[in-house]
């Protein structure tokens, strides 16, 4: 059984140590397969065109919390996405930077200040602010709870509205109760078949009006243009995006240049090596006992 690698070197030059240490065969680079049939585990963000070339192979590691890139795995081969505590961190951190600076209204006081005005407008209250969270998994929940701590008064929705400790959970039918109090909306979706385009016109007529949109999931969750008009409109005030469709938008983008909307280029997370390492070994061993894999994805439903 050997372990390929296909990613950074910057990473190998982590994972590898880590490997020989935990006694397991590690390979970097397809070019350095001598024996495709030793194959059994491979780390990729896209995996290669041709997995038939590993004719043993079991379990395929995406490098990434997300896996919607990645295509339908072959017959016998088990996906899995990573899963490190510094992803579920750095997205928590960006979401509640994004939620603070539209909440306290950074956008009307970034264009402010760019025109030289120093004018003060009404100071909002975290308390009584409602916040809901699309998307209570793992980093959902994660940031519920602290957006929790902080007075905001947090309800979440997911498709089985699995109870979250102090948060209000909706489940799939609750999704207009829930829109209809969420002043503020977070995307934290994982992009399926049923995701594609959640965030469009007749689910932005459904929040409050003048809502705010923090969006981490994935790009093609978002229409753009329904965002445009709702901004227009005044149905939505502004909106932070991590993500967008495509990455990055075209130069000439309206959304590059709108004062409403801030973008950061998708750096809400990135893996870390170590606790991408520790994972992969989690796996590893996981497979070789027969045991449930940790980060296994269920591939019919897509996450
Ligand atoms: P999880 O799998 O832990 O959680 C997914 C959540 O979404 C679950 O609560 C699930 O509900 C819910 N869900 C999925 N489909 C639906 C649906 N159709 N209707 C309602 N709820 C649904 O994922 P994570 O929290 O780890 O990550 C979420 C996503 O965040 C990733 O898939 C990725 O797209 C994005 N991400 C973005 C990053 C960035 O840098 N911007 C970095 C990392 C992740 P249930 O629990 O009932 O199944
Ligand atoms: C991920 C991401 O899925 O970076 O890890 O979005």
């Amino acid at each position: 059984m050997a372990f390929l690698f296909l990613s950074t070197p910057e990473r190998a030059a982590v994972w590898g140590p880590m490997f020989e240490e935990a006694g397991e065969p590690f390979i970097v680079g397809e070019d350095a397969v001598t024996d495709p049939a030793a194959i059994t585990h491979l780390m990729c963000w896209l995996p290669p065109k041709d997995l038939g070339r590993y004719p043993n192979l079991k379990v395929v590691i995406g490098s990434g919390a997300g896996v919607d890139h990645m295509p339908k795995m072959p017959e016998g081969v088990t996906l899995v996405r990573t899963l490190a505590p510094g992803i579920d961190e750095m997205v928590r951190d960006w979401v509640v930077m994004a939620t603070l600076m539209l909440h306290r209204d950074m956008p009307t006081y970034v264009q402010q200040a760019s025109a030289g005005q120093w004018k003060g407008h009404a100071v909002p209250r975290a308390r009584g602010t409602r916040v809901g969270i699309m998307g209570m998994g793992r980093i959902g929940a994660l940031a519920a709870r602290t957006l929790a701590d902080m007075e905001f008064d947090v309800a979440g929705w997911s498709r089985s509205g699995r109870p979250v400790e102090g948060i209000k959970v909706f489940a799939s039918d609750g999704l207009e109760d829930f829109l209809a109090q969420s002043d503020i909306l977070i995307c934290l979706l994982p992009l399926t078949d049923e995701t594609q385009g959640i965030l469009n016109a007749t689910l932005f007529a459904k929040l409050p009006h003048g809502a705010r949109l923090v969006h981490a999931g994935r790009g093609a969750q978002l229409d753009m243009d329904a965002l445009k008009q709702a901004l227009d409109d005044g149905v939505l005030t502004s909106a932070m995006l991590d993500v967008t469709a495509p990455e990055p938008l075209p130069e000439n983008h309206w959304a590059w240049r709108d004062p409403r909307v801030f973008i950061t280029p998708h750096i809400a997370a990135n893996t870390d090596a170590v606790e991408g390492a520790r994972h992969a070994l989690a796996v590893v061993r996981a497979s070789r006992d027969n045991a449930e894999l940790p980060g296994q994805v269920d591939q019919d439903r897509g996450y």
